[in-house]
């Protein structure tokens, strides 16, 4: 599924693995001790090798810990990207825990650390549908209205966004947020 806005750019959404997707800027839903894990993260760290996980090592001796809702950068490695974006998401309590709005800034801040190393392409998963609970009916409208309100801008630098979904059952439920 495809949207293009007014302004030219593009939503898209498809099923499939992250890590085979060619973007400039790959986002991860990683965990906020940065310390790899399983789901997509596994997948990212797999299939890029080594090298991120030692940038992410150097980081966190610099900040310690990366907050929910926040996001780091590091290089791709083996990966079809220049960048990861390492995004914390919020794990799901009952949804009064303020996890909306994590989820956003989850997006909102890999979306500006795309901006200031000017990627232009950028893939993201459902972050925090898997292991940390989020139900995919709730974050769905969350993750695509944080992307397609940032690519509505006029100075916005990316030029595609596409949420990569794993599995039939997400890319509907993202189907239905979508249109
Ligand atoms: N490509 C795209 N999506 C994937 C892939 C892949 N290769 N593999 C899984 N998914 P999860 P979370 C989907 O659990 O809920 C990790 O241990 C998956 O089906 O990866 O944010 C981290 O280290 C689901 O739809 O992330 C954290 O500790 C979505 O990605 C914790 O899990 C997110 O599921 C983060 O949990």
């Amino acid at each position: 599924m495809t949207q293009t806005l007014p302004n030219g750019r593009v939503l898209r959404l498809m099923q499939g693995d992250i890590t085979r997707v060619a973007v400039d800027a790959m986002c991860n839903a990683a965990n906020s001790a940065l310390a790899g894990g399983g789901g997509v993260d596994g997948a990212i760290h797999r299939a890029g090798g080594p090298s991120i996980m030692r940038e992410l090592d150097q980081i966190r001796a610099r900040i310690g810990h990366c907050p929910t809702g926040s996001a780091v950068a590091t290089g791709a490695g083996n990966l079809p990207a220049k960048w990861v974006f390492h995004a914390v998401g919020p794990v799901y309590q009952d949804g009064r825990h303020g996890e909306a709005g994590l989820l956003m800034s989850c997006y909102a801040t890999c979306l500006a650390l795309a901006e200031e190393r000017g990627a232009e392409t950028l893939s993201f998963p459902s972050i925090s549908t898997g292991v940390y609970g989020y139900p995919v009916d709730e974050a769905a409208p969350v993750a695509l209205r944080a992307v397609k309100e940032h690519l509505a801008r006029e100075d916005t630098r990316v030029r595609e966004a596409v949420f990569v979904l794993f599995d039939q059952w997400t890319l509907e439920a993202y189907s239905r947020a979508f249109s």
